[in-house]
């Protein structure tokens, strides 16, 4: 028999089932089929969605809603202190660059996915048309998500923009009641860039900022991205 498990909601806001959506099932469903093998142990990503045929696999989240949807769906949860090497993560992205550098942490879940991904012997992003670009920031205007330890958020968030220009903004919930908290007890800050830079090179150097958890900037992590097409085809990258 086969079940799905639709992790769309992981992480971002619920919304109705877009036609993006409906694309990026898709490229899931293709990612799977050519990646995910019997026994392994997977990363399962915000934003992805995994369908699994009589699959003996561990699955290890990369957010709390990720947990709660293995646990929902009978999936056989598991940490990195238990399966410290992962095979496969499949995840999300907010934006994906010609290189298959990415931007993520849209919905928040960034550290969290860049430890998953990172301890991934491979990581396979999926996407719908929309994540499709050139440089980063031609698609996503949202800016680079970035996780900060919240005593340090104003000094941190200066230090960015003295650094590197542009503005940031300390995410704040729905309803503006008060600021993102993150899995981790931290706040999220979006860097809304200026121009293009050596994104390897910033993504080290918010990193050292005292304070600064980690960024939505995924350099040279991304293996093959699966986009799902508006016409319901599924390209490879
Ligand atoms: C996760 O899910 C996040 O890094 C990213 O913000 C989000 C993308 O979700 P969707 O594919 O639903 O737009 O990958």
């Amino acid at each position: 028999s086969t079940s799905g498990l639709d992790t769309n909601n992981v992480c971002p806001a619920p919304s109705a089932m877009s036609k993006a959506e409906e694309a990026k099932k898709l490229a899931g469903r293709a990612a799977v089929e050519n990646h995910v093998r019997n026994n392994q142990v997977l990363g399962i990503g915000s934003g992805s969605t995994i369908v699994h045929e009589n699959l003996n696999l561990v699955c290890i989240p990369t957010s709390f809603q990720a947990r709660q949807l293995i646990l929902q769906y009978g999936l056989t949860l598991s940490d990195l202190d238990r399966h410290p090497e992962i095979d496969l993560a499949i995840d999300g992205a907010d934006e994906v660059d010609a290189d298959l550098n990415l931007i993520k942490g849209g919905g928040g879940c960034l550290t969290q996915e860049k430890i998953v991904a990172g301890y991934a012997s491979h990581f396979i992003v999926i996407a719908d048309f929309r994540k499709d670009s050139k440089n980063l920031g031609d698609q996503w205007h949202k800016g680079i998500p970035i996780e900060v330890i919240p005593m340090a958020y104003v000094p941190a968030s200066r230090a960015v923009t003295r650094k590197f220009g542009g503005e940031v903004q300390l995410r704040m919930a729905v309803h503006k009641a008060g600021p993102v908290v993150t899995d981790n007890g931290n706040f999220i800050l979006d860097w809304k860039f200026d121009r293009a830079h050596k994104w390897g090179e910033v993504n080290i150097a918010i990193k050292m900022i005292p304070g600064m958890v980690d960024t939505g900037l995924f350099i040279n992590m991304a293996e093959r991205v699966y986009f799902g097409m508006q016409d319901g085809s599924v390209t490879m990258r």
